[in-house]
């Protein structure tokens, strides 16, 4: 099992004059041993050991329940009014009672929605994972740091955004630069028991196909201004996510599939 010491968490941060920065935390990563759990499909559960910031996998014998990502309704608004976020072939819809009040943007590719309280702030928010042409601030890139962006102006790039009902209108809460590692699939839940929600996620390289099986599961905690890797998982052939108490203890275990 690798470990990650305190001081080598990466961080998503939410300005692009931040992403530099973003990247080069991830890159300064410390290496994983490869080692893959299962050659042939296997559901396993990862479950917090408590105090150590790890979770340790076991396979399941037999194969959890699935959930469903694609639809979610919120809590009805202060003013009596129903809010809900439709997610239907890339993008996403909200509806105020039986009203279209937004339409996710034409050029995005919205993957995955869920709704949790990710920032911590008692509010829940909608959390979806998106594909969008990278678009170059040449101010910021060029004229400011003096060195290219590592990235090709128009390609795909990933990104997690988080929109909320909020004073009296639903607009974005937080959004996150091009994600390092792009998103395959994310869980809200506190995994740790610590009262607060975590993000876990199956994470790809832009070197795959987002569609196939991801590299490693991780779990990510908000730090007050983006999001903090608490843990990743040794690599792996990684599809499905879900989260479900398999222990009785109230905490949920993370439940994969590897050697997808
Ligand atoms: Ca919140
Ligand atoms: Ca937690
Ligand atoms: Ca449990």
């Amino acid at each position: 099992m690798v470990t990650k010491r305190m001081n080598d968490k990466p961080e998503i941060y939410a300005s692009a004059l931040f992403l530099p920065v973003a990247l080069i935390l991830a890159a300064c990563q410390p290496g994983a041993v490869p080692q893959s759990l299962a050659a042939t499909p296997q559901w396993i559960a990862y479950t917090y050991l408590d105090g150590e910031n790890v979770y340790a996998p076991q396979r399941l014998a037999q194969p959890p329940t699935r959930g469903s990502f694609t639809e979610t309704e919120f809590e009805r608004t202060p003013e009596g009014t129903r809010l809900r976020a439709v997610l239907r072939d890339g993008t996403l819809y909200v509806y105020l009672d039986i009203d279209q009040i937004w339409t996710s943007d034409p050029s995005w590719d919205v993957r995955q929605m869920l709704v949790a309280d990710l920032d911590d702030d008692g509010q829940d928010e909608a959390a979806f994972v998106v594909w969008k042409p990278l678009t170059l601030e040449p101010s910021v890139f060029h004229d400011v740091f003096r060195f290219e962006s590592p990235f090709v102006e128009g390609s795909a790039r990933n990104h997690l955004f988080l929109y909320g009902w909020r004073d009296g209108e639903w607009r974005a809460t937080w959004c996150s630069s091009p994600i390092a590692d792009p998103i395959h699939m994310m869980a809200a839940g506190d995994v740790d028991g610590d009262g607060a929600n975590e993000l876990v996620l199956l994470e790809v390289s832009y070197d795959d196909d987002p569609d196939e099986a991801a590299r490693h599961v991780a779990v990510w905690r908000w730090n007050g201004w983006g999001f903090t890797l608490q843990w990743r998982s040794n690599p792996g052939r990684f599809c499905d996510l879900m989260l479900q108490d398999l222990t009785g203890d109230e905490v949920p275990e993370i439940l994969v599939q590897d050697g997808c």
